[in-house]
């Protein structure tokens, strides 16, 4: 008998470089949740355009980004892998959740309060509704569980009150209650200059984060530049609770080792940075350096990655279409 398998859904906006945060806090953790769930993996470019971008480098960050997938190890013969607006249904499906969503429930999204700053009056009205494509996203496959990074818990709180809505609302028990898969020792990768701000790709600084492109002396060199404080390592994670870029160097070690940030912490008890800069450095170096020389090559070989976004979307559309199907026909929507 075959196995069932519970459906997983994700996405990666394609908003400038894939940075170390992406790696660790989503692509790794689906890289090893491939095999047991069906797995879905798109490039968010509908989510991109929220905030402006260039539609050159949308079109080259969008290659970019399923390079950086299937170079982490994403096999595009047992995934989809796809880009969201070669299916409609992610804008059609967002479009009634827009209209099941309440504005209280937005207006508390921190992401919102953090990307449009003081100037909300001038932050786009996607950048608002984000949240409601992001249900959409995950529902329209009817996907039980979602791998994100921490950053994104909040979000998937809204996408589960929506979908319980929609049923309620309808009479129907139609869209499951997703569960938010938050895995690994670096849930929340935090910028190399500043422990209280995520490592994030629209960073204005450089410094701040390890791109998927940059190159070995790169990835060295920012390692042994970021911020650390004057103390010494202590011998358990608790003991660094109010130091948040030391710790955050420590998960990112971990991660990158499979150890737990207590391994990491007991192995350099009492030791400075110098030493563990230097260990991370040549780590990060051997672990993301194949990852990074063969999204590069695969960045280049545009044919071969439009084609696996073609097929993608093909099987993406064909899964979607009978839920958007009785979606319709659960709301009312003459279908003739
Ligand atoms: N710093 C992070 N630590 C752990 N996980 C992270 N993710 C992002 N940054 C970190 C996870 O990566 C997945 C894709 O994120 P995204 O590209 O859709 O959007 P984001 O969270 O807004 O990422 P960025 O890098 O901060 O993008 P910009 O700068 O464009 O806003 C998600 O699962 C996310 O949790």
């Amino acid at each position: 008998m075959t196995e069932f398998k519970q459906r997983i859904f994700s996405g990666v906006q394609p908003t400038g470089n894939l940075t170390l945060g992406n790696y660790l806090g989503a692509i790794r953790n689906w890289v090893a949740l491939q095999k047991k769930y069906e797995s879905i993996f798109c490039v968010v470019d509908l989510h991109a355009i929220t905030v402006w971008q260039d539609p050159a480098a949308l079109r080259d960050a969008t290659r970019e980004v399923a390079a950086g997938m299937i170079a982490s190890g994403i096999d595009p013969k047992e995934c989809i892998i796809f880009n969201q607006s070669q299916v409609p249904g992610h804008a059609e499906l967002a479009w009634i959740f827009n209209c099941v969503a309440r504005m209280g429930w937005l207006n508390r999204m921190t992401q919102f309060k953090d990307k449009a700053g003081k100037n909300k009056e001038r932050a786009s009205v996607g950048l608002y509704v984000y949240p409601d494509l992001m249900a959409a996203d995950i529902l329209l496959y009817k996907a039980t569980h979602v791998p994100v990074g921490e950053d994104q818990k909040q979000h998937l709180e809204l996408a589960r009150d929506i979908a319980q809505k929609f049923n309620s609302d309808y009479g129907v028990d139609f869209f499951p209650v997703v569960e938010p898969l938050i895995l690994g020792e670096a849930k929340r990768v935090m910028s190399l200059r500043d422990g209280n701000a995520k490592m994030s790709k629209s960073d204005p600084s450089e410094n701040s984060r390890i791109n998927l492109t940059d190159s070995r002396d790169t990835i060295a060199k920012k390692i042994r530049k970021a911020r650390t404080d004057s103390a010494a390592i202590a011998g358990t994670i608790e003991e660094m609770a109010d130091r948040p870029e030391a710790r955050n160097l420590i998960n990112i070690f971990a991660a990158l080792s499979d150890q737990t940030a207590g391994d990491i912490c007991a192995a350099y008890d009492g030791q400075g940075f110098a030493a563990f800069k230097n260990d991370l450095a040549e780590l990060s170096v051997s672990v993301l350096g194949p990852i990074t020389e063969e999204m590069k090559r695969l960045t280049d070989e545009k044919t071969y990655i439009d084609q696996i976004l073609k097929t993608g979307s093909e099987k993406a559309r064909a899964l979607s279409a009978p839920i958007l199907k009785e979606v319709h026909n659960i709301v009312g929507f003459l279908q003739s």
